[in-house]
């Protein structure tokens, strides 16, 4: 009989039903080595968090994740909360001996980050970061293509996340949009995706991102303050005006340590029409490839080993039961979607957890990625390149 463990996850909006919804699917779609069984939901609200263990399928409800961490029957801490929260919980439940998943950015700075990184070291835990885009099945295609020597030496790696949920002015101020809880903005919120997609797709040929050049701007610098507003959607009332205190979009060049590869980065809540555009293009000798999560099922792949006459982008529908994690789902060209990744990353930590091995994309993935956004910021403030310390 497959290993429980028992998990408490803690925050239940947007990531927090994202992560309970996988912790369902994990073992009925893939029977992973170890079972998740979830026991406790915990959040501030006790009416909220209440109505939430019931509608998502937990055991229990708790409103102080300080005696979550240390109950001694809670095998996992799952940190779904906004980023000023992870580093106070992720080290209280490391001392506490738990295995840890933690949503992304790591935390607000650089020094919360390292300290996330080595009390979870310290402590032995099983440590694992939400970067949920390593785990969609055209990604991971994406990554065997480029192993193969299939785009060849990389020349370009162009990547923008773009939305355009804040253009309106009205919109009004909430957590995503102020620093001690979120950090940065579009930068920290979207551009740490984009770094750590680089870093997955090309970080081993071409290494890590050396240096780094930035600009950023906050459009709107003032909003009404919200008082219901749960981060990126339903906005109920609004109270007086607040100021914003993260940039609304960023953009950044890199270069790397062992390769002569040009990079761009450019993160954005501003691109009018579009919703949640993660899109990704490598150019290399040999080929280029291109993912857009809106259409998260494919990946397009051109190949200079085409004839010529037959030479263009050609779309692979990322569906067969040979690509990543398709197996455990349906039929070919019965697709999947973005809270797929989630159950992807639940199947992948159970195992890890099972089988006594290091779970990827872990802390220190997230601390890497967090030296690159702190590097971009400042190379803002020194408005030049800065090369990332270690
Ligand atoms: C909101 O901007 C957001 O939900 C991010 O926080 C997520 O990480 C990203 O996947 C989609 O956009």
């Amino acid at each position: 009989m497959a290993k429980k463990v028992n998990v408490a996850l803690i925050g239940y909006k947007f990531m927090g039903k994202a992560h309970s919804r996988a912790y369902r699917d994990a073992d009925m779609f893939f029977s992973p080595d170890a079972q998740p069984v979830l026991k406790v939901l915990c959040g501030r609200n006790q009416t909220d968090v209440k109505a939430a263990a019931a509608k998502f399928g937990w055991q229990e409800y708790e409103t102080s994740w300080e005696k979550v961490v240390v109950r001694e029957d809670i095998d996992l801490i799952d940190i779904s909360t906004p980023p000023g929260m992870h580093a106070p919980i992720a080290i209280a439940a490391a001392k506490a001996g738990k295995h840890i998943f933690c949503e992304k950015p790591l935390a607000l700075t650089l020094i919360d980050g390292k300290a996330m990184l080595d009390a979870a070291n310290k402590a032995g835990v099983k440590h694992m970061i939400g970067f949920n885009y390593r785990r969609v099945p055209a990604i991971v295609l994406a990554k065997k293509l480029l192993e193969k020597g299939k785009i060849g030496r990389i020349y370009h790696f162009r990547a923008v996340y773009l939305q355009d949920w804040i253009v309106d002015p009205d919109f009004p101020l909430n957590w995503r949009l102020e620093k001690e809880q979120a950090g940065s903005g579009a930068l920290s919120d979207l551009g740490a995706h984009l770094i750590d997609l680089c870093r997955f797709l090309i970080g081993e040929e071409v290494g890590e991102i050396e240096s780094v050049v930035g600009i950023t701007e906050t459009f709107v610098k003032e909003r009404p303050r919200s008082i219901t507003s749960d981060g990126v959607t339903s906005v109920t009332k609004a109270e007086g005006k607040g100021k914003v205190t993260v940039d609304d979009a960023a953009i950044f060049l890199a270069r790397f340590t062992k390769v002569d590869t040009l990079a761009s980065f450019e993160a954005t809540r501003f691109a009018n029409g579009h919703k949640n555009t993660n899109c990704i293009e490598i150019n290399g000798s040999e080929g280029s490839l291109i993912f857009n999560l809106e259409r998260l099922n494919e990946l397009q792949f051109f190949s200079r080993k085409d004839p010529d006459y037959a030479r263009g982008f050609k779309t692979i529908l990322v569906t067969e039961p040979n690509h990543p994690y398709i197996a455990g789902w349906w039929p070919p060209g019965h697709t999947i979607g973005w809270e797929h990744t989630f159950v992807h990353e639940v199947y992948d930590l159970m195992n890890c957890i099972a089988r006594n091995k290091p779970a990827e994309p872990n802390f220190l993935d997230g601390y890497k990625c967090q030296l690159v956004l702190d590097t971009v910021e400042r190379s803002i403030q020194e408005g030049k390149w800065v090369k990332v310390g270690s």
